[in-house]
């Protein structure tokens, strides 16, 4: 898999600015190479929404194992004031490096700003944040979300020529995250490229299957004639095509269904002829987490976005993909 992610440096001017305001908590603690004892991290995850994010939490577990990094690890179910919460004590005990995937993209300022004065340096993992001032954190991780999006309604583009009427409904993913809100954006720029396609109705089913269901079962009393489903995420297209069957239609056929992600589950439904599309989006991103980590902490430069290198699967593709699939 690690063949598969490629580290992007943004720019020569961005890596000096970056070593400019380097200087990780090395000096300050102890640890790391040459110092006391292993890395500490501090890892504040979103939650277990989702296949995705057990996938996820799981590389990073494994990742900190391999890497001789002790990790503090934490669940915020969701919600932001926990993560907040976890970060707030990570800085409290004083741990080597903190990271940590934004539930939502807005509000982080003053705990990033409380890091950054107690020296600990902070690696954003998986999704963004919207802070202005880019010295609140060393990095970020994580994939293309508008460009998954755009990959999502590219194939729709194609898979609809010569029809005179598209019906989409979309369900997004958390309200406020970053991928929610760059795959609605991604995906509603490509569509652009074929106006029979309308999207008619767009509702969050927070990434979750059982979002997915309760929010699909609704836009089918609602919406006479649906003939496509764009979920943010697997886990919210298995939920619908629950609700799909329920109504006594069949998904993929009556009601195509394009997702993002590419989970065991997802592969296995797109296989099994119930997803048309799916876009894949890695949560391995344990190995390279550890990477950068290790840097920081050593005060050493790193590129200030890492993207993740992603594909996308057909139903054929699925088929062959399947044996191989770590997650
Ligand atoms: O697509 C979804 C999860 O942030 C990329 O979060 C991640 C998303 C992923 O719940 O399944």
């Amino acid at each position: 898999m690690l063949n598969k992610i490629l580290p992007v440096a943004v720019g020569a001017v961005a890596l000096v600015a970056l070593s400019a305001c380097g200087g990780g908590s090395n000096a300050a603690t102890g640890a790391g190479a040459g110092g006391k004892g292993p890395i500490v991290m501090g890892f504040a995850q979103v939650g277990a929404e989702s296949g995705w994010r057990t996938a996820n939490t799981k590389s990073v577990q494994e990742s900190a194992k391999a890497a001789g990094i002790t990790l503090k690890f934490s669940d915020a179910q969701q919600k932001q004031e926990n993560q907040i919460k976890a970060i707030r004590s990570y800085i409290q005990q004083k741990v080597d490096v903190i990271a940590f995937s934004p539930v939502v993209e807005t509000g982080w300022d003053t705990v990033l700003l409380e890091a950054k004065r107690a020296n600990i340096p902070v690696i954003l993992t998986d999704r963004a944040v919207d802070s202005e001032d880019k010295t609140l954190y060393k990095t970020f991780l994580g994939s293309d979300f508008v460009a998954e999006g755009k990959k999502a309604g590219e194939w729709l583009v194609k898979d609809s020529q010569g029809k005179s009427e598209v019906n989409v409904v979309e369900l997004q993913g958390t309200t406020g995250a970053a991928p929610a809100i760059d795959r609605k954006e991604g995906f509603a720029e490509a569509v652009k490229a074929a106006p029979q396609i309308k999207v008619i109705a767009s509702q969050t089913g927070d990434f979750t299957r059982s979002g997915g269901k309760q929010v699909m079962e609704a836009f089918l009393k609602s919406n006479p004639k649906i003939d496509v489903v764009y979920a943010h995420n697997d886990d919210m297209g298995l939920g619908a095509i629950e609700a799909i069957e329920a109504a006594g239609k069949v998904p993929g056929k009556d009601i195509k269904i394009i997702t993002v992600d590419a989970v065991h589950d997802g592969v296995q439904a797109l296989a099994d002829g119930k997803i048309n599309y799916i876009v894949e989006c890695s949560p391995l991103l344990g190995d390279q987490l550890m990477d950068l980590a290790k840097k920081v902490v050593a005060g050493q430069s790193v590129p200030e976005r890492v993207v993740t290198q992603e594909t996308t699967f057909t139903q054929e593709q699925a088929k062959a993909a399947l044996p191989q699939r770590k997650y």
